[in-house]
C-alpha cells in the first residue's frame, strides 16, 4: 500500500469530523477505484481505526488508536509555534530525510514531521534506529533560532532538558542525561537526538532536531541487538503513556527552552542540564572518528563541549563522540 495515499486518507478521514466521506468522492479525489479505496479502509481497519460505513453516505471514523496524528497531539499542544503545522505519516523511511526537504522547501519554524513507523531510522554517522510502529516517537522538529551556526550543536543539550522535563511530567519517572545526545533510564537508552543543521556561513537558516524515544515498548518488542541497550518508558514505568501528549510536552519545553536559549545564552540551560547529567566527576573514554581519548569529565563548556580532564593534567574540550562511562 502507498503510505503516501495511506497519509492522506486518513488525514481526510480526520477532518471530516464525523461526515461521512463516499468511496466515489475518494476514489475521483484519489484518482483510485473504489475497490482500492475499500482496501485501504479495510487496512485502517485492521491497524485498530473503528470506520463505519453508512449506506448511501460513505466513511466516517468512529475512534482511533492511540495514534500520533496531529488531531490528537492537537488536543494537548500548549505552544505558540512548535507543533502548529504537522506533517504526519503512518509509515516513512526517516522523518530527518523528509524534515530535511520540508525546511529547504521553506516550510515555517516549528514544523514536525512524525511518523508512527521509521523502515529507515538513523542515528548519528548513519546508524541505523530502531523505530517500531506505533511504539516509540520518531518525530524531526524544523525550527529557525535566530543561532549563529556554531551555537547548534548547543541544541541537542537544550532538546535533552526539554525531554527529561516531558517525561518527568508526563510518565513520572527521572531520566538522565549521557552527554552528548542520550537520554537514559536505569543506564539503558530511553532516547536518542539527532541535530542537524541547515545554514549560510553566519545564519542559521534551520535546525533539523531528530527525535527517537522507546514509549510503550515491551522487552520483546526489541531486537535482540538493543535488549540489553535499550528501554522504553513502559518497561521503566510499568505502564502504557499516550505520546500525543507526550510529544506536545516535548514540544512545549523546547519552545520555551529554545525561546531561553535565544534570549539569555547558554548559561541557565548548562544549569538546568548539569542537574540531570551524569557524567561529571567520572572516568570516561571518548570514542571519535579519527581517535579515542580517556580522562576525567569535568562537565560541559559554556559552549556546550565536554569538558575532559586527561591523565597528562590538560583540559580537552570535546565537540562530538561516543562516550562510555568506565567507572
Ligand atoms: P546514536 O548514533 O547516538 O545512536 C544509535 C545507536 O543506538 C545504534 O547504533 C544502536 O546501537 C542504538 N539504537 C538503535 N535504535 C535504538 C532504539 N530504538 N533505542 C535505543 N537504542 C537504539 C541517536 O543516534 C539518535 C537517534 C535519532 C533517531 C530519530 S527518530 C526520528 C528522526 N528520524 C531519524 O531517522 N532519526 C531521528
Amino acid at each position: 500500500m502507498n503510505t503516501n495515499i495511506k497519509s492522506e486518507l486518513l488525514k481526510r478521514l480526520f477532518e471530516a469530523k464525523g461526515n461521512p466521506i463516499s468511496g466515489q468522492e475518494f476514489a475521483d479525489e484519489f484518482g483510485l477505484s473504489r475497490t482500492a479505496i475499500w482496501k485501504y479502509i479495510r487496512e485502517f481497519e485492521e491497524e485498530g481505526y473503528e470506520i463505519a460505513s453508512i449506506r448511501k453516505k460513505g466513511y466516517v471514523l468512529i475512534a482511533s488508536p492511540d495514534l500520533v496524528n496531529a488531531a490528537n497531539i492537537k488536543k494537548y499542544l500548549q505552544t505558540a509555534a512548535y507543533g502548529r503545522k504537522i506533517d504526519y505519516h503512518v509509515s516513512c523511511g526517516s522523518t530527518q530525510i523528509l524534515a530535511h526537504d520540508a525546511a529547504q522547501a521553506g516550510v515555517p519554524d516549528g514544523t514536525l514531521v512524525v511518523s508512527e513507523e521509521q523502515t529507515a531510522g538513523k542515528g548519528r554517522l548513519s546508524r541505523p534506529w530502531d523505530s517500531a510502529a506505533q511504539k516509540g516517537i520518531w518525530m524531526s522538529l524544523i525550527i529557525r533560532p535566530s543561532l549563529m551556526p556554531q551555537q547548534a550543536p548547543q541544541m541537542t543539550l537544550v532538546a535533552a532538558v526539554a525531554i527529561v522535563r516531558a517525561i518527568e511530567n508526563i510518565a513520572g519517572i527521572e531520566a538522565t542525561i549521557k552527554w552528548p545526545n542520550d537520554i537514559l533510564i536505569n543506564n539503558r537508552k530511553v532516547t536518542g537526538i539527532l541535530t542537524e543543521l541547515q545554514s549560510e556561513p553566519d545564519r542559521v537558516k534551520a535546525i533539523i532536531l531528530g527525535i527517537g524515544m522507546n514509549v510503550n515498548q515491551d522487552e520483546d518488542d526489541f531486537p535482540l541487538e538493543l535488549k540489553e541497550i535499550a528501554t522504553s518508558l513502559k518497561i521503566a514505568g510499568g505502564k502504557h503513556i499516550d505520546r500525543a501528549k507526550l510529544i506536545a510536552e516535548i514540544l512545549f519545553f523546547i519552545e520555551s527552552y529554545t525561546k531561553m536559549y535565544e534570549k539569555h545564552g547558554f548559561g541557565p540551560i548548562k544549569l538546568l542540564w548539569e542537574g540531570y547529567s551524569n557524567i561529571a566527576g567520572k572516568r570516561i573514554q571518548a570514542v571519535m572518528l579519527n581517535e579515542t581519548v580517556e580522562g576525567t569529565a569535568l562537565g560541559i563548556s559554556e559552549e556546550g563541549l565536554l569538558e575532559l580532564q586527561l591523565d597528562d593534567g590538560t583540559v580537552r574540550g570535546i565537540y562530538s563522540a561516543d562516550v562510555f562511562i568506565k567507572d
